[in-house]
C-alpha cells in the first residue's frame, strides 16, 4: 500500500493527527484534517481508527487516503469484526475501525482503488480474508459490478505501467505507452517483448516487466539474442513468483547462468497458482545444476507443462536423467508437454531416466534430439512403448556414419497414429530414410501421413531409395523432398511418383542446381505427364527457389489443359515475361487454380499485365 515515503507519511499523519480526535464523540473536523496533510490529499477516505502497537495498547488515529499505491498491499484480514489488518510489501498494521460497516467501506474502497488501476484482476485483493465469510460475498459482488467495461488497449497496460513507476520510483517513459497502445494494440499479440524495448535502461525494463505482476492481457514474455542484466533478471523472477497469467517464458540466449535458473525454480515453487506452462531457456549454459533444480520444482506443478527448450543449455546425461525422473513424477505432465527440446547437449551415455519417460504414454509431438548423439535405438525403443500418438517431428539429425538400428523401422511400422514426420534437415543416412519408408509402407495404421523429407541431402542414393518405396505407401498425402540435390535423378522419380494416388501435395524445389539444360527436359517431361495424368489426385505442386528461368513454360503450358491442380508455387524461378505471358495465357483456360504463388523476378509491368488482364477474365 505504501511506499517508503507514503508510509512515513501515513505515521506521521496518524500522529499529527492524534491530538485532534482524542474523544471518539468529537467529529473529525475537516478542518483539522486539511491542516495535518496539506490541501493536495485527496480526502475521499476519511475514517477514526485505533492504531494497535505493542500488546493491547492502542492510539487513536485518522486513517486519510494519502497518494498510496495501492499496488504495494499484499493482504487483508479482518478475523474481528471491527479490525482492519493490512498487510504491505514492507511491513503490516493492525487498526480498529468503529464499526463493521466502517471496515467493509474501507476494503472495498480499496477494492475498488485496485479495479481501477487493474482491470481485469480475479482476485482483487490476492489474499483476502473476512470473518464471517458472507462479508467478503458481499463485496466481490460489490467489486464485479464495479469492473470497469473497457479496460484500456492491452488490459490497462499504460494504466498500469504509470502506477508501477509510481510505485518503484522509476522515469514514466511515454515512448512505452505509446508502443503499446498502438504497436502491441494494432498487432494484437499477447507477447511482450523485451528487444522492443532494448534500446531504454535496464531500470525502465524493470519497470514494464513490472506491469505483468498485475496485467492480465499479456501471456508470454520473451527475449532473444540480448543479455539480462540483474535487476532485469530479478524482476522476471518476481513476475514468476507472483502472476497467474503468465503462460510462457521465452528467454532465448540471454546470459542466463545456473543460479538463475535455481533462482526461477524458488519462484516457481512460491507460486501454487502460476500457470507457467512454456518455458524457452535454449542456447543459455544453465548446467545440470540449474536444470536438476527445476526439475524438482517441475514435478510438482499442477498444471503440467507444454513446451520445454533447453537446447544448448551445457546439459549432460546426468542432467537429462534428472529432469525426466521429475517430469515423469508429475502426473499431469504425460498428457501436457507437446514440445521437448534438448538438441546441442552431449548425451552420449546411458540416459536409464529420460527413455524410461519416453517409454511412457505421452503427447510428445517433437522430441528434437538433434546433435545430441543420444542413442536412435534406445529412442524408437522408448517412443514405441510409451506408444506415442502424434510425433510430427523426431529429429536426430547429425547422425552420419551410425547404424541404423532395427528399433527404428519398428517404429514407424507400427505406431499408430502419425500424421506429420518431419525429418527437414536432419541428414538422414539412407539406409533411416529406408527404414523409414519401409516402414510407412508396412503400416497398416497411418492415413494421411504427411512427410516432410526436404533438406536431407538425399541426391541420387536417397531418390533411388524413394522410387523403390514411394509407389508402395497407401496414405501419404503430401510429400516435401525439395532441396535434395535430386537434379536429373528426378526424371525417373517423378515416373514413379506419379504412380502413387495418394500423394496431393508434392514440393519438388530447388532440387535444379546442377542440371544441364539438355537433361532438363526429361525431367520436366515427367512433370508434365504427372500433373495432367488422369484423375491425378495432385492439387498442390512447388516449384519454389528453382530457377527454371524460361523453362518453366514446358510446365506452365501444362496447366492450360485441365489439372488437378488448385494451388501452384512457382516464386524464385525468374521466369521473366515469356513466362508470365504462358502463366497468363494458361490462366485464361484453367478453371481450377486458386492460388499461384509467383514473385515478380524479372517480370517487367508488361509481364505483370498480362497476367493481371487473363484473371480479369
Ligand atoms: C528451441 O529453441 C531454439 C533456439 O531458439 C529454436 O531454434 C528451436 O526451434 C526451439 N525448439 C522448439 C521445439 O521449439
Ligand atoms: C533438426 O536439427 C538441425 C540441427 O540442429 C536443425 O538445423 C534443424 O532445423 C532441425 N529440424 C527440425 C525439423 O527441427
Ligand atoms: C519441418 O521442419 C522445418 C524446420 O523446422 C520447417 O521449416 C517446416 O515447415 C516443417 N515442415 C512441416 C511440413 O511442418
Ligand atoms: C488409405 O486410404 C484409403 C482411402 O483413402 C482407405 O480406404 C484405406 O483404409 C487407408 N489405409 C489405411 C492403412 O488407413
Ligand atoms: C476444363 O473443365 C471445364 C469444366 O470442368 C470445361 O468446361 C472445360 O472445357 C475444360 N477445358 C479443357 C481445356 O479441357
Ligand atoms: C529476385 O528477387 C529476389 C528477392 O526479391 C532478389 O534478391 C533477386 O536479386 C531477384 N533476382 C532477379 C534475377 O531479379
Ligand atoms: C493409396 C494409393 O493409391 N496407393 C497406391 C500407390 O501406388 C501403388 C502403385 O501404383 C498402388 O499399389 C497403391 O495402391
Amino acid at each position: 500500500m505504501f511506499t517508503d515515503d507514503a508510509n512515513i507519511i501515513l505515521v506521521q499523519l496518524l500522529s499529527l493527527l492524534a491530538n485532534t480526535c482524542k474523544s471518539n464523540d468529537i467529529p473529525i473536523s475537516l478542518k483539522s484534517v486539511r491542516d495535518a496533510v496539506g490541501r493536495k490529499v485527496k480526502l475521499s477516505l476519511r475514517r477514526r481508527v485505533k492504531l494497535e502497537i505493542k500488546g493491547d495498547k492502542t492510539e487513536n488515529r485518522v486513517l486519510v487516503e494519502h497518494s498510496l499505491n495501492y499496488l504495494e498491499i499484499q493482504g487483508i484480514a479482518c478475523n474481528k469484526p471491527t479490525q482492519l489488518f493490512i498487510e504491505y510489501e514492507r511491513g503490516s498494521f493492525s487498526l480498529k475501525l468503529l464499526s463493521t460497516e466502517e471496515v467493509n467501506e474501507v476494503v472495498a474502497h480499496i477494492g475498488n482503488c485496485l479495479l481501477r488501476i487493474c482491470p481485469g484482476l480475479h482476485n482483487v485483493i490476492k489474499k483476502l480474508c473476512m470473518e464471517p465469510p458472507d462479508r467478503l460475498i458481499s463485496l466481490q459482488t460489490l467489486w464485479e459490478n464495479n469492473k470497469p467495461a473497457e479496460p484500456g488497449p492491452c488490459g490497462g497496460f499504460s494504466q498500469m505501467y504509470r502506477c508501477v513507476c509510481d510505485w518503484l520510483g522509476l522515469p514514466y517513459k511515454e515512448e512505452v505507452q505509446w508502443d503499446v497502445d498502438t504497436i502491441y494494440l494494432t498487432q494484437d499479440t499477447r507477447e511482450l517483448n523485451l528487444q522492443d524495448f532494448s534500446h531504454l535502461e535496464n531500470r525502465d525494463l524493470v519497470a514494464i516487466i513490472a506491469v505483468l505482476e498485475f496485467n492480465q492481457w499479456f501471456t508470454k514474455l520473451s527475449t532473444k539474442d540480448y543479455k539480462l542484466s540483474a535487476d532485469v533478471c530479478e524482476q522476471i523472477l518476481r513476475v514468476v513468483s507472483r502472476s497467474s497469467r503468465l503462460e510462457e517464458l521465452v528467454l532465448d540466449n540471454a546470459g542466463l547462468k545456473t543460479d538463475f535458473a535455481q533462482k526461477l525454480a524458488a519462484a516457481l515453487a512460491h507460486n501454487p497458482s502460476s500457470g507457467l506452462t512454456t518455458i524457452n531457456l535454449a542456447n543459455n549454459p544453465l548446467e545440470d545444476r540449474g536444470i536438476s533444480s527445476l526439475g524438482a520444482q517441475f514435478a510438482r506443478l499442477r498444471k503440467g507443462l507444454k513446451h520445454l527448450n533447453f537446447s544448448k543449455t551445457s546439459l549432460s546425461p546426468k542432467g537429462v536423467n534428472s529432469l525426466c525422473q521429475s517430469l515423469s513424477a508429475n502426473p499431469s505432465i504425460p498428457s501436457s508437454l507437446v514440445h521437448l527440446d534438448l538438441s546441442g547437449n552431449v548425451l552420449r551415455d546411458d540416459m536409464q531416466h529420460f527413455y524410461h519417460f519416453l517409454g511412457q504414454p505421452n503427447s510428445l509431438a517433437t522430441l528434437d534430439l538433434s546433435n545430441t548423439d543420444c542413442s536412435l535405438d534406445q529412442v524408437c525403443s522408448a517412443l514405441l512403448r510409451g506408444s506415442v500418438e502424434h510425433l510430427s517431428v523426431l529429429n536426430v539429425s547429425k547422425r552420419k556414419g551410425k547404424e541404423v538400428p532395427p528399433s527404428f523401422k519398428h517404429f514407424f511400422s507400427s505406431v499408430m497414429s502419425l500424421s506429420s514426420i518431419n525429418v527437414s534437415g536432419t541428414k538422414l543416412p539412407p539406409e533411416a530414410v529406408k527404414a523409414l519408408l519401409l516402414g510407412l509402407a508396412s503400416n497398416v495404421n497411418l492415413k494421411e501421413v504427411s512427410l516432410d523429407l526436404s533438406c536431407c541431402e538425399l541426391r541420387s542414393g536417397g531418390s533411388q531409395i524413394l522410387e523403390g518405396c514411394i509407389a508402395e505407401i497407401p496414405n501419404i498425402s503430401s510429400l516435401d523432398i525439395s532441396d535434395n540435390g535430386l537434379d536429373t535423378d528426378l526424371s525417373t522419380l517423378l515416373v514413379w511418383l506419379a504412380k502413387n494416388r495418394s500423394i496431393r501435395h508434392l514440393s519438388l524445389g530447388k532440387n535444379f542446381n546442377n542440371i544441364k539444360s539438355k537433361n532438363l527436359a526429361p525431367v520436366l517431361d515427367s512433370l508434365v505427364h504427372m500433373i495432367q495424368e488422369e484423375e491425378s489426385p495432385l492439387t498442390s505442386l512447388s516449384l519454389a527457389d528453382s530457377r527454371l528461368k524460361s523453362d518453366l513454360t514446358i510446365v506452365l503450358n501444362a496447366l492450360g489443359s485441365n489439372s488437378s491442380l488448385t494451388r501452384l508455387d512457382i516464386s524464385g524461378n525468374a521466369m521473366g515475361d515469356m513466362g508470365a505471358k504462358m502463366l497468363a495465357k494458361a490462366l485464361q483456360i484453367n478453371s481450377k487454380l486458386r492460388t499461384v504463388i509467383w514473385d515478380r523476378n524479372n517480370t517487367s509491368p508488361q509481364g505483370l499485365q498480362d497476367v493481371a488482364a487473363a484473371l480479369e477474365k
